[in-house]
């Protein structure tokens, strides 16, 4: 009896911890978006590039923030109607062609396209801060939280709402608010990265842009990448991509 408890016991706790282990793999998981249960296919009806893409406005301004890990922000600021395209990469430091494994001195950083006549800079600045808690000191100069401005209008703007932050919230924000410089775009796997995780789309999608850069830059892609990660229903997702942007003037 003594002797079978001393090769049962160790084997149920091995157990125990291997079933603990793979539970957390999968809460893991499930916490990155990987296994939501959302329509799959036939995203874009007839598997041709939608009229949101064949439209795109010649006239963009750009928005360049880091606010901890890009993957979430491509697709929260990629759902949004006015934003054009977006892309995710490095920003901020001095080291020269950072990659994800030898970032050095950058922060990770989102940059958006965006229509002004569809959307404002201010509205970008709200869902900025509302995305992440800059009152939390980063751990690390990877995941700063920084505005990078692109002229004096998005400085004041950002150094506005940064003091209402502070003020509403009662802490000290750590945001830095710096000019804009360099921006060096991320690997390909970084881009889009929550419909990344989707096979289903991502076969119907190379299909339709088979050039990885025209993958980046669709709006489209930015938005089916906002409907995976949560951030619009399939329904407001399907008139998204059957929309036209006006012609300006
Ligand atoms: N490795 C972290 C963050 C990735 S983000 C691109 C994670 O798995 O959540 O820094």
């Amino acid at each position: 009896m003594t002797g079978l408890n001393k090769v049962t016991i160790p084997l149920l706790l091995g157990v125990i911890l291997i079933a603990a282990i793979l539970a957390g793999i999968l809460v893991g998981c499930l916490k990155e978006g990987t296994t939501m249960d959302f329509p799959k296919d036939g995203v874009i009806p007839g598997d041709s590039i939608p009229p949101i893409d064949l439209s795109a406005p010649a006239q963009t301004e750009t928005a360049t923030f880091a606010l901890g890990c890009f993957w979430a922000p491509d697709s929260i600021f990629g759902s949004l109607d006015g934003v054009v395209r977006t892309r995710v990469g490095y920003a901020g430091g001095t080291t020269e062609s950072p990659t994800y494994h030898n970032l050095g001195d950058h922060t990770e950083t989102i940059q958006i396209d965006y229509d002004p006549t569809r959307i404002s800079y201010e509205q970008l600045l709200e869902i900025y801060w509302d995305s992440h808690n800059p009152t939390v000191q980063p751990w690390s100069t990877q995941y700063m939280s920084i505005v990078f401005y692109h002229n004096s209008e998005q400085r004041e703007l950002a150094m506005e709402t940064k003091q209402l932050e502070e003020a509403s919230s009662g802490r000290p924000v750590y945001t830095e608010i710096i000019p804009f410089s360099e921006f060096h775009l991320a690997e390909d796997y970084h881009q889009k990265y929550h419909l990344q995780q989707v096979p289903e789309l991502m076969k119907e999608l190379t299909a339709i842009y088979p050039n990885f850069a025209d993958f980046i830059d669709s709006t489209a892609v930015a938005r089916i990448n906002g409907y995976v990660g949560g951030h619009v229903t399939f329904q407001e997702l399907q008139e998204q991509l059957n929309s036209s942007w006006p012609v300006p003037g």
